[in-house]
């Protein structure tokens, strides 16, 4: 028996790290034309090293909430039978107990040389000056994260972890960017067990076979400590 848990930015949310689509997200404040895409990126690189410093301070002093830290149990109770991506680019499973998270859209607190391809974590503010620690070369770094256009990281890991899938749950997403918002389909195609736990419906809430509704601090503990309690799914834990 195995999980595939998609995580999104309403599992963050209650930590105070915005989500990008709700009332008040970030998509409302910023261009995601001008800080999220690589044209962005090559047309105004202080603009965009602006905002992912922001968000590294906002997440230097940001705490796991409730939801990440059911998830770091089920993920330490199951080991191997569940497979935990995450669309986040925080690190707030990894502090909630996680052991192995697939960051499919990179990480905000590790660089990248965009000369050499040397990734390293990172925790300073600003960057388009800085020199490469690898290769040396000036004005090359650039956040670690996956922009519009660019092709998500470890597919091939994820989409061979939903072969093997009995059940795949979209935890705080509202499934507005592909290809994650395609993974329900690839489940529905399989005939698996999919569930959808959010605030509210997503754009593919019809999709999924089980839905429920909430604060994600609320939602997930129940739901993981049903699945250890009853091994539901047919989990043997
Ligand atoms: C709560 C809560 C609480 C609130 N409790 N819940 C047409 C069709 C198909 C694809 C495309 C298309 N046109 C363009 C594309 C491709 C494009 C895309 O999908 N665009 C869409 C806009 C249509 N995708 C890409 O370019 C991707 N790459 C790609 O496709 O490569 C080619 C490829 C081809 C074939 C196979 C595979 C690949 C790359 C996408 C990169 C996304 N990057 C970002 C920013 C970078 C990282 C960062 O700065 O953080 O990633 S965009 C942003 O959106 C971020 C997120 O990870 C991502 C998803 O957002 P998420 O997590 O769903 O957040 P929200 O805000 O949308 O939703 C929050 C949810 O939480 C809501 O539902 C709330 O209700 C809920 N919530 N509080 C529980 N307390």
């Amino acid at each position: 028996m195995q999980i595939v848990v998609l995580t999104g930015a309403g599992v963050s949310a209650e930590s105070g790290l915005g989500t990008f689509r709700d009332q008040e997200g970030l998509w409302t404040r910023y261009d995601l034309n001008v800080v999220a895409t690589p044209e962005g990126f090559a047309s105004n690189p202080e603009q965009v090293w602006e905002f992912y410093g922001a968000r590294r301070r906002n997440l230097l002093d940001a705490k796991p909430n409730a939801a990440h830290f059911a998830l770091g149990r089920l993920q330490r109770a199951l080991g191997a039978r569940l497979t935990l991506v995450t669309q986040n680019i925080d690190d707030l499973h990894e502090q909630g107990g996680a052991t192995d998270v697939v960051h499919m859209h990179g990480e905000l607190l590790q660089s990248l040389c965009a000369a050499c391809d040397h990734r390293f974590p990172d925790r300073e503010s600003f960057g388009p000056d800085r020199a490469c620690p690898a290769c040396g070369q000036s004005g090359c770094l650039r956040p670690d994260v996956v922009w519009f256009g660019e092709m998500p990281y470890q597919l091939d890991r994820i989409y061979s972890a939903l072969d093997k899938a009995s059940l795949f749950v979209a935890i705080g997403t509202s499934g507005a960017v592909y290809p994650a918002a395609g993974f329900v389909q690839m489940a529905m195609a399989q005939g698996i067990e999919t569930m959808e736990l959010n605030l509210e419906p997503s754009d593919n809430a019809r999709l999924f076979k089980q839905r429920r509704y909430g604060p994600a601090s609320e939602v997930i503990p129940v739901w993981v400590e049903e699945v250890l309690r009853t091994g539901a799914f047919g989990l043997d834990v």
